[in-house]
């Protein structure tokens, strides 16, 4: 009994280990972008991503700004000089965002399926 299911376990493990390669090759990791805050603007204004994938803004401003959904549906926390955030985009849509501070100040995420 005991050695029937160790070979089922190994069999187990010698499949899963054959097929992992191709698993991850069907399913890339999700990606980072960045994007910068700089002399009051975010760049680039528009980035389009895939679902699952993350925006990170960094601030190179001396004055504090923040990237916050014009729904108020999500928002970074305050960014002082040189702080980052990032968010996790789950679904699909377009999200125009602004900093909290500087209302003129503004961005779109779109994000594909
Ligand atoms: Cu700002």
């Amino acid at each position: 009994m005991f050695q029937k299911s160790l070979s089922i376990l190994v069999m187990a493990v010698a499949v899963g280990a054959s097929f992992a390669p191709w698993l991850q090759a069907q399913t890339p990791s999700p990606a980072n972008h960045a994007v910068a805050i700089q002399s009051f603007a975010f760049g680039p204004v528009r980035v389009e991503i895939k679902a699952g994938d993350s925006v990170q803004w960094t601030n190179k401003d001396f004055a504090p700004h923040t990237a916050t959904a014009d729904d108020e549906g999500w928002s970074s926390s305050e960014l002082k000089n040189g702080a980052s955030d990032s968010i996790v985009f789950k679904t699909a849509g377009s999200f125009a965002y602004h900093c909290k501070y500087h209302p003129q100040m503004k961005g779109v995420i779109v994000v594909r399926d």
